[in-house]
């Protein structure tokens, strides 16, 4: 899906700011939102943001400019360029609103989808690809962006970022942490412990749970019978739903929760509500367990789709500014495929490196082996 040809619906409503309730879909919680479906700016009572034009605007560019990095990434794996990808397609309000929280000091832990964060953070696209295509083992120095590489064991990163964020606290520093993880991740043990420590020594760490309704093919109501964001109080911080398709109400929630944290009153939970539109990966076939149904009904909630819709009805964007825009994904997009298409094939030895600061016995005994290996097809070839 290009980003062009599902952001140029038009608003459906005025979009006058109005005070009320925050919107709740039939049977679940209410949840923090400033920004409808509709593209109408609503206020809630205690999350509040006020942004200049400017400002709007450069969330709408960076969530188009991921969704279109994501897009090309997954066309890239099936032409065979990368060997998995997975796409965040749905969730770029819920990554652009928590990564523009951020302060350059703060460090984030992600998982493997916060490619919206990444960008935040100002890691470059393509350095995210190297390990999907199998080159690498990251593909960035994560002290250079304070983000660290990507996890694929679900859920161990909340204790990697507790235990920074513990870290930070007897430094003294006044930056934050923040820990990303799935709905399925919240079932790990290992996020469970680094409620309890995080909790217990009032770590400066903001937990982000993207809620997008599945892992791979087990639905939410698979992993808690709460809703997920109540789960902190029995840990003793507070936690709140948000609408995880609102970049203004993420904005707002993941600042006010980061600066809790930096000012030290401890954890928070966010449990960002949002949808994962396409596969776990591109390996996944989600129409083995989901309905096209569900799908459609998050489409009418995409979060690029509302910005756009306040943008227009406020006069804060014009057809210019779209259309450079997509000349400007049309560019990035042209060069994350020149950058994967020349990304050098690692030294076969290489992966005997960055094991061991020191070195260890058996990984020099492996590195002989494999290079004996190595060796006896030159001598069959003579
Ligand atoms: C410890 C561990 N168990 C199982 C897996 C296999 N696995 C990969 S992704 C995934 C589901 C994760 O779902 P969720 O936390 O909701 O994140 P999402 O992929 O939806 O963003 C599982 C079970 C893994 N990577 N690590
Ligand atoms: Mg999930």
């Amino acid at each position: 899906m290009t980003v062009d040809s599902t952001a140029a619906r038009k608003p459906r409503r005025s979009s006058s700011k109005r005070a009320g309730k925050p919107a709740a879909s039939p049977g679940q919680p209410e949840l923090v939102q400033l920004l409808t479906p509709e593209g109408v700016r609503v206020e809630h009572p205690d999350y509040s943001i006020d942004l200049t034009p400017e400002e709007l605007r450069g969330l709408y560019r960076d969530m188009v400019l991921t969704r279109r990095f994501d897009a090309e990434a997954t066309t890239l794996q099936r032409q065979g360029e990368l060997g998995l990808w997975a796409s965040l397609l749905g969730q770029e309000a819920a990554q652009i609103g928590s990564g523009r929280a951020t302060r350059p000091d703060d460090y984030v832990f992600p998982t493997y989808r916060e490619h919206g964060v990444a960008w935040c953070r100002g890691v470059d696209p393509t350095n995210l690809l190297g390990m999907f295509r199998g080159v690498n083992h990251g593909g960035w120095d994560p002290n250079e962006n304070n983000f660290h590489l990507y996890t694929i064991v679900i859920g161990s990163q909340a204790l990697h970022a507790t235990g920074y964020a513990m870290g930070v606290a007897k430094d003294g520093a006044d930056s934050a942490v923040i820990a990303y993880f799935g709905d399925g991740a919240s079932s790990q043990g290992d996020v469970a412990e680094a409620f309890t420590f995080s909790a217990v020594y009032n770590a400066p760490v903001v937990f982000f749970c993207q809620n997008n309704q599945w892992a791979i093919s087990e639905p939410t109501e698979r992993q808690t019978r709460v809703p997920l964001y109540q789960r902190a109080q029995g840990y003793g911080f507070p936690g709140v739903r948000v609408d995880g398709n609102d970049v203004l109400a993420v904005l707002a929630v993941t600042k006010a929760a980061l600066e809790r944290a930096r000012t030290g009153q401890g954890p928070m939970l966010i449990e960002a509500f949002t949808y994962r539109m396409g596969a776990h990966t591109t390996s996944d076939d989600p129409t083995k367990y989901r309905r096209d149904e569900e799908r459609e009904q998050w489409e009418a909630k995409d979060p690029i789709l509302r910005l756009r819709a306040y943008l227009e009805s406020e006069g804060n964007a014009d057809e210019t500014f779209f259309a450079e825009l997509e000349t400007e994904a049309d560019a990035l997009a042209k060069r994350v495929r020149d950058a994967v298409r020349t990304m050098p094939d690692p030294d076969n030895m290489a992966i005997f490196e960055n094991i061991y600061a020191d070195g260890h016995a058996l990984v020099d005994e492996e590195r002989a082996q494999f290079a004996a290996y190595q060796a006896s097809f030159a001598e069959e070839s003579n």
